[in-house]
């Protein structure tokens, strides 16, 4: 009779361990992705509330920058770093997150494993830029799939998917592409949907309103001039300005914002479309300010003419067709 107890006792605890393998490994492949919104959430002064839990965050999301036009990756760089964004996808979700890498550590005497060396780190950079020997490399329309292993840190306003600044392979995350070549949608703004009227950023602990809802996702903004176009370079700082509210601009790395012609944005006005960035770096107040644009590519650029000029423009126009038609019937011939 103690023996069949004991035995009903080891087959009981034998079944359960199976069940609890077989719900652990439904879970592990089964693992439905995390909301943006919900890595992303904050209190009332803007720090985070996200408690990570287990490790092997699953993210899913559309690429919205190429990484080579945000941050230099290179080993010539002084401090290689790589960033991308990626934007909600799932239907109730908003928002997105920051994908972050670095050779370096953040600081000197950072107890972290890093810098990797060079060799180490162009290994990770085909790792992450060539997800499964991908041609081309990932870049923005890409719908991905990350999974986390660190999964990462919060740092001056958004929680960033990284490896904490470790090179253990398990605090590594990895993305595989899911769909290629798709368009990613800009919510259409303006200022005032993030500024108050005295052009400081409305804060909304809920992230329903406010540059918090826009975080990590692509804004369109249109009739804006520029405070300062002296300033216009690669990885510029700049200030946009709608009526009497302003934002920060940063631009990225791609050459072709060389070419664009700052005099006419500022007679003529423009429109962009660009990353709604947090970095903020005083922590005395919270993490309730410090947004701004982030301008990767020139193409998300255009120079809007005012109606007048927009009449010129076509008058303009209307004389050139001539001049138009011929190059056109010449390129044909
Ligand atoms: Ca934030
Ligand atoms: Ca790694």
């Amino acid at each position: 009779m103690r023996r069949s107890f004991r035995t009903w006792r080891v087959c009981a605890c034998l079944g359960a361990w199976i069940v609890a393998s077989a719900v652990w490994c439904a879970s592990a492949v089964q693992a439905d992705p995390i909301f943006h919104s919900t890595i992303q959430a904050v209190n009332q002064n803007g720090a985070s509330t996200w408690a990570p839990g287990e490790p092997g965050t699953v993210l899913e999301g559309i690429v919205i920058n190429n990484p080579w036009e945000m941050l230099d990756y290179s080993n010539a760089a002084a401090s290689p770093q790589w960033q991308m964004f990626i934007q909600a996808v799932a239907s109730g979700d908003y928002g997105g997150t920051a994908l972050y890498m670095r050779r370096e550590k953040p600081f000197p005497g950072h107890s972290g494993s890093l810098p990797y060396t060079p060799e180490e780190w162009d290994a990770e950079m085909d790792r992450l830029n060539f997800p499964a020997g991908a041609t081309p490399q990932l870049q923005r329309g890409d719908r991905i799939q990350v999974v986390a292993g660190a999964p990462g840190l919060f740092f001056n306003g958004k929680f960033n998917i990284n490896e904490q600044h470790s090179k253990d392979p398990l605090k590594d995350f990895s993305i595989t592409i899911l769909e290629r070549g798709l368009t990613p949608l800009a919510s259409l703004i303006s200022l005032t949907d993030v500024k108050d009227g005295n052009d400081e950023f409305i804060f909304d602990q809920a992230r329903l309103t406010g540059a918090e809802h826009y975080q990590g996702s692509l804004v369109r903004l249109e009739g804006l001039t520029l405070d300062d176009p002296q300033n216009w370079a690669l990885n510029g700082k700049l200030t946009v300005r709608q009526g009497n509210l302003t934002m920060p601009l940063q631009l990225g790395l791609d050459p072709t914002l060389l070419s664009v012609d700052t005099l006419a944005m500022q007679s003529l006005g423009f429109s962009l479309t660009a990353i709604m960035d947090q970095e903020d770096a005083n922590s005395s107040d919270g993490y309730r300010q410090g947004y701004r644009l982030w301008l990767t590519n020139a193409g998300d650029l255009d120079v809007v003419p005012e109606p007048g000029t927009l009449l010129l423009v076509l008058l303009g126009a209307v004389c050139a067709i001539p001049i138009t038609r011929k190059c056109w019937r010449s390129r044909t011939a």
